[in-house]
């Protein structure tokens, strides 16, 4: 079945319950919609935009492989408003206090900076709920292959220093490029399966 996009979710009510979820996190900007595009194979499916988020709204995709992609608004843009940031943080507290069954999260990274303050308290967050989710280093294409490897390493020490005493559950990181296609098979890959992870077992 071919993906598509569902709608736009201003509140967490309205995310539909019949599929489970694959959740897009990451900073404004560092890529998230990019590789939704990248991995469902169509190039203009999620907005792809120059400018930081400006609407805390959870953008749904169906992948057409039985869960949906839920592509979060994006965190850590300091111009956005106060009133934007409390949208955001219900929107997404709300969606992991929910019983929507989140599969798997993935939480981009850009991957020519250091992990910022937002990112380490997004991968704490995320340790806590107990969900499985891996760090996925973007713009690799932005730097050399050994300057990416290295990034990659020190990144995910940094991500990785904020799981103590917590049920994390940390998948091995992903170096990626949307533009160029680098690790997106390795990606796909880790979310079919985790994805798939249930209907395996029931068969
Ligand atoms: N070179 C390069 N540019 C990228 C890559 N991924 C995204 N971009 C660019 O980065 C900018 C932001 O990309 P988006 O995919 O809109 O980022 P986002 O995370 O969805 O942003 P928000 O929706 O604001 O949270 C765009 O100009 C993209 O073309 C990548 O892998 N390589
Ligand atoms: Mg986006």
């Amino acid at each position: 079945m071919a993906s598509s996009f569902i709608t736009s979710v201003y509140d967490c009510k309205n995310l539909p319950a019949d599929k489970p979820f694959v959740v897009f996190a990451g900073r404004s900007n560092v890529g998230k919609s990019s590789a939704v595009n990248r991995l469902l194979g169509k190039k203009g499916l999620a907005r792809v935009s120059k400018k930081p988020g400006k609407t805390a709204a959870i953008n749904l995709y169906d992948s057409g492989e039985g869960y949906y992609l839920a592509d979060l608004p994006g965190y850590g843009y300091a111009r956005v408003s106060h009133a934007v940031k409390e949208d955001w943080a219900r929107l997404m507290e709300g969606f992991f206090a929910s019983d929507r069954e989140i599969r798997l999260v993935v939480q981009f990274v850009d991957v020519r900076h250091e992990p910022q303050k937002t990112d380490l308290e997004m991968t704490a967050f995320l340790a806590a709920t107990g969900l499985p989710f891996t760090a996925v280093f973007t713009k690799a294409d932005k730097l050399s292959k050994a300057e990416a490897e290295e990034s990659l390493k020190s990144g995910t020490k940094a991500l990785r220093a904020t799981l103590k005493g917590t049920a994390a559950n940390m998948l091995a990181p992903v170096l990626f490029s949307a533009e160029s296609g680098l690790g997106a098979d390795i990606l796909a890959a880790v979310i079919r399966q985790c994805a798939a992870e249930k209907e395996a077992a029931e068969s």
